[in-house]
């Protein structure tokens, strides 16, 4: 037992890192949907997704992140791919830290 709570320790671990180092993306937010979780983006190329720049719909993994957007803001974000669906995971406003 001690050994497998070691083992989820590292997997946690590992994913909480490749989270870290995935890289930001620009985007314009189109329309935030907080009931539903998920939010349109005018994004561009995501890297780490091999996806090039496009409009489209995400989910987001914690409705908080909606509170702090709306349409028309400019953000920079993280996404990866969780469960089969894009998923955003990290959301900053543009004009923070500027
Ligand atoms: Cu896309």
């Amino acid at each position: 037992m001690k050994r497998f709570t070691i083992l989820i320790a590292a997997l946690l671990t590992s994913a909480a890192f490749a989270h870290a180092a995935l890289p930001t993306t620009e985007a314009e937010v189109r329309k935030v949907d907080k009931d539903a979780g998920k939010i349109t983006l005018k994004h561009g190329e995501i890297k780490n997704l091999d996806m090039p720049p496009m409009s489209m719909v995400f989910q987001v993994q914690d409705k908080a992140l909606l509170d702090k957007v709306k349409a028309g803001d400019k953000i920079s974000f993280t996404a990866d791919k969780i469960n089969g669906a894009y998923t955003v995971l990290t959301i900053v406003p543009e004009s923070a830290g500027k």
